[in-house]
């Protein structure tokens, strides 16, 4: 049997914990694979483990995901209602073009940061475009990888 004293502090300790939920959208899983001039040649693995790594070190929780499927990337923020404290999104290229993704984000009460790893603006014209900028808390781009740490560390700060 445990004591009540224990019982509440550990309810408490759960209720306090810092969610932070990231999401990777289509090709990210090829990280590391191809174009490291554009996106370095760390792995989704490697950010993933970084991530987690700062998670433990900061005292927060992290979920870690990967879709190339718009609608999987859609279910995800929908069951991030109540659950997260802040959402990072590297939505590839579903950013220039979801509507889907932007209308799921809008019914997120939690700062969302929108981040991508390359610098968006110093490339093609179509990627100058995001329908989640507007609608986000900040957004992060061209500063690499570590742009994820960057990102924890902004919605761990907010
Ligand atoms: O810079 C970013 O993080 C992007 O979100 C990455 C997307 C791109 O469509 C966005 O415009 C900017 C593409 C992710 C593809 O990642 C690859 C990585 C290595 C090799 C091939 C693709």
């Amino acid at each position: 049997m445990y004591h009540p004293l224990f019982l509440q502090t550990s309810l408490l300790v759960i209720l306090m914990t810092t969610n932070i939920l990231i999401l990777n959208g289509p090709n990210l899983n090829l990280l590391g694979t191809r174009e490291p001039e554009v996106y370095g040649d760390n792995t989704l693995e490697d950010v993933a483990n970084m991530c987690l790594e700062h998670a433990k070190h900061k005292g927060v929780v992290v979920d870690f995901q990967q879709s190339n499927q718009e609608g999987q990337l859609v279910d995800w923020i929908q069951t991030a209602r109540g659950k997260y404290q802040g959402v990072i999104i590297n939505a590839g290229a579903y950013t220039h073009t979801s509507v889907a993704i932007r209308d799921a984000l809008l019914s997120l009460e939690v700062p969302i940061i929108e981040l991508h790893i390359s610098n968006v603006f110093a490339r093609e014209e179509f990627r100058h475009h995001s329908y989640i900028s507007d609608i986000a808390t900040g957004v992060i781009c061209g500063c690499g990888v570590k742009g994820y740490v960057l990102a924890m560390d902004a919605l761990i700060q907010q």
